[in-house]
């Protein structure tokens, strides 16, 4: 099976972190060959060191990654795809379309879509939209949390692998220092703090700061990163030092290597749409920032999400959890819901460790895309 992939880097690294991993994943796990079409390299470089933003082609991890510029090279008969993904609503060319129709033996076209937890997603997941003009059709793809939906992107082994990392102080001390932080271990709370800003982040800093129990605070590069070096200038070494709290600013990690940070960190502050489904795996408390749309859209999807996630959470868990990622979302101060929060972070873990069973039952999302093309590709082959 080949496989064309098409992303484009809207903002941010969730298009691309998402791409990446679902094209490493039907390359190593159901052995197709994949050629990822990425408008973005530089972007792309960030959570894969080794790719050369100046090549137009080269393999990263077997996996065929094309520069996707203006002006498409010329595509032969060769190049003929039995599936094209349209990843995160990024478009097509009109040029390419055109080749596709071109063939008898059409190849399947999926739109992969945004994550929602919301409902109304269970009746748009699968369905077919036939283009206007073309002799194409191509199908909604909806990733999500529950079996009407195509599922959520899990690498066979990871949460075994995260849980055995999470679970070894041996294995966590050799982390720390491939990552050069080799005093980690003296930290009783360790947090990573993956965020867009937030305006109102100084009175939980200093909460830490002043609390009983030591905490190593780690926060990747990028708007937060600037704008706590603006309220610290320490924090320019990449280090900040006060009381009881220490924060040290991050390079981006390659993608496994992040995954591998949640498991050793006890609370993970997760944004966007990829490293929130890490969290999970990861299976320790998390707080999810959700990615902002305009008037507030997205404050619904974070509801459908708690909803979800909480259903079966008791009581005053349930409204711990709520308001604390309310409070973030809205860029409030978050002390006194973290304070709950930390008191209840035993209780949170295994909850998550619950939620982590049910959607582990589930087949993850390459899994069920894989399906889904075989299937499709074998009727519309054998009866046209
Ligand atoms: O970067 P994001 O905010 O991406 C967002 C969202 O996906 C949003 O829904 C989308 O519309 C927008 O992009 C365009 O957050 P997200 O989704 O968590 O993606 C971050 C990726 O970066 C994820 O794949 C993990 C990866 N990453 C690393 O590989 N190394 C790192 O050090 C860090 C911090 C992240």
């Amino acid at each position: 099976m080949r496989c064309d992939l098409f992303c484009s880097v809207v903002d941010n690294f969730g298009d691309i972190g998402i791409c990446w991993r679902l094209a490493r994943q039907l390359q190593t796990e159901h052995q197709w060959q994949v050629t990822l079409w990425v408008d973005d390299l530089a972007s792309f470089q960030k959570i894969c060191h080794s790719v050369n933003p100046n090549l137009a082609s080269q393999l990263q991890n077997d996996v065929l990654v094309r520069h996707w510029t203006a002006v498409l090279p010329e595509l032969t008969a060769a190049d003929r795809p039995d599936l094209v993904i349209e990843a995160l609503a990024c478009t097509i060319p009109p040029i390419y379309l055109e080749w596709m129709a071109s063939f008898t033996d059409k190849a399947l076209w999926l739109n992969l879509e945004y994550l929602s937890a919301e409902d109304w997603v269970h009746g748009c997941h699968a369905l077919p939209s036939p283009h206007p003009q073309l002799p194409l059709q191509k199908y909604f793809f909806f990733p999500g949390f529950t079996v009407q939906t195509g599922g959520l992107l899990r690498e066979q082994g990871l949460v075994e692998a995260l849980a055995e990392l999470g679970g070894s102080t041996q294995l966590q001390q050799q982390f720390w220092q491939r990552l050069g932080l080799l005093d980690a271990m003296d930290y009783q709370q360790k947090i990573s703090l993956f965020a867009y800003s937030q305006a109102q982040i100084l009175p939980w800093l200093e909460q830490l700061a002043n609390s009983a129990q030591r905490t190593l605070l780690l926060v990747p590069q990028g708007q937060l990163a600037t704008d706590l070096t603006q309220l610290f200038s320490e924090l320019k070494t990449g280090r900040f030092d006060h009381k009881s709290l220490s924060i040290r600013i991050l390079n981006f990690m390659p993608q496994p290597m992040y995954d591998q940070l949640l498991a050793c960190c006890d609370i993970n502050f997760v944004r966007g749409e990829d490293s929130v489904i890490r969290a999970h795996w990861a299976g320790k408390a998390f707080i999810w920032q959700i990615y902002r749309q305009e008037e507030q859209a997205h404050l619904v999807k974070l509801q459908a999400f708690l909803d979800k996630y909480l259903q079966h959470a008791p009581e005053q868990q349930k409204a711990c959890i709520e308001k604390l990622h309310m409070a973030w979302n809205l860029e409030q101060d978050i002390s006194a819901e973290f304070a709950l929060f930390s008191n209840f972070s035993e209780q949170i873990q295994m909850h998550n460790k619950k939620w982590q069973e049910y959607l582990i039952q589930q087949q993850d999302l390459a899994s069920n895309l894989v399906r889904f093309a075989e299937n499709k590709l074998i009727m519309s082959r054998n009866f046209s």
